[in-house]
């Protein structure tokens, strides 16, 4: 019997500064994402997109904060969805929708493995590390906020209530280039293992990758992906907010897909910060697609059946 996919729309901007993720899903989606992953072999549902409620204004101390009752309740319904998508299939998507939705899926993929009595880890593949607290964000803007969220930092009292947070030590990042100095104490404190790109630059990906991935084994834990646009070069992804120079490459982007997907520990990802106002015909979106054909198994060669 063929594994089992959904996809899930989050089509969530008000964590950003620049509108356009909300056409995120819709983009994903008209890129093929759905058809590719069936033509690999997946039973593939599409669940469609969430919504929210409209909302009352929500102040904070912090009055760069923008948006916060919204983005909030997407946290309060993604942190449901999340949770049935990974009870009711094998492999959960998440399409989104900026980086904020991360602090509702991640809350509800933990509390469905609390339930299977494994832990989770996280790979979030970024520029950014998203470790502000609402007291430290001095852009207000709160898709810099999910990882300090779903670690149990405090001072996320106004956020929905985490019930299981995630472990720092298990979360490896990887493709850093951009770090605000209170986030860059928080990794020093919290055990984050994180490769930023001068490190990949030394190493190459694979070997801190596959270090990761014998920890996940060894725990039998559960490992969600969360892959953020800005992650890649901008030259090679142009669709996105919040783009830095030097990002990972085309290569090095697959490679990490086909080894996770060789691996077989993969098992949810989140696709956040396409911003498709900002795409050239659809490269990004389709960049998207491709990559995450490779996690979900395509490749060139069948490398179990040929010696070189
Ligand atoms: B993303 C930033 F200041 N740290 O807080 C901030 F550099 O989800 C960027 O990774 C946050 O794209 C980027 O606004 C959030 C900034
Ligand atoms: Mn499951
Ligand atoms: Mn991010
Ligand atoms: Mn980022």
């Amino acid at each position: 019997m063929s594994r089992s996919c959904s996809i899930l729309g989050a089509p969530i901007q008000t964590g950003a500064s620049q509108p356009g993720c909300l056409m995120g899903p819709a983009s994903l989606r008209t890129a093929g994402l759905g058809k590719t992953l069936a033509d690999l072999g997946w039973s593939v549902r599409d669940l469609g997109d969430l919504s929210i409620a409209p909302q009352q204004a929500l102040s904070h101390a912090n009055a760069a904060i923008h948006d916060l009752a919204e983005t909030r309740a997407w946290i309060e319904v993604l942190a449901s969805a999340a949770f049935y998508a990974a009870r009711d299939h094998d492999f959960p998507i998440f399409m989104g929708g900026d980086h904020s939705m991360a602090a509702g899926t991640v809350a509800g993929l933990a509390r469905h493995a609390a339930g299977q009595g494994r832990p989770l880890f996280i790979l979030w593949l970024d520029a950014h590390p998203d470790l502000h607290t609402l007291a430290t964000t001095e852009s207000g803007n709160l898709h810099g906020t999910p990882v300090a969220y779903f670690t149990g930092e405090p001072g996320f009292d106004i956020y929905p209530p985490l019930s299981h947070a995630v472990d720092p030590r298990n979360i490896c990042m990887m493709g850093i280039r951009s770090v605000d100095p209170a986030e860059h104490e928080l990794i020093l404190r919290s055990g984050i293992e994180v490769h930023d790109m001068r490190a990949i630059d030394e190493t190459g990906v694979l070997p801190p990758l596959r270090a990761f991935l014998e920890r996940v084994r060894a725990a039998n834990g559960m490992l969600h992906l969360s892959f953020d646009v800005d992650f890649l070069d901008p030259d090679i992804a142009p669709a996105v907010g919040t783009t830095v120079p030097g990002g990972a490459t085309f290569r090095e982007a697959h490679l990490i897909m086909e080894t996770l997907c060789d691996s077989g520990l993969v098992t949810s990802l989140d696709l956040v910060e396409l911003n498709p106002f900002l795409d050239e015909r659809g490269r990004t979106a389709k960049l998207m697609c491709d990559l995450t054909a490779s996690l979900f198994g395509r490749r060139v060669l069948d490398r179990m059946t040929r010696s070189y």
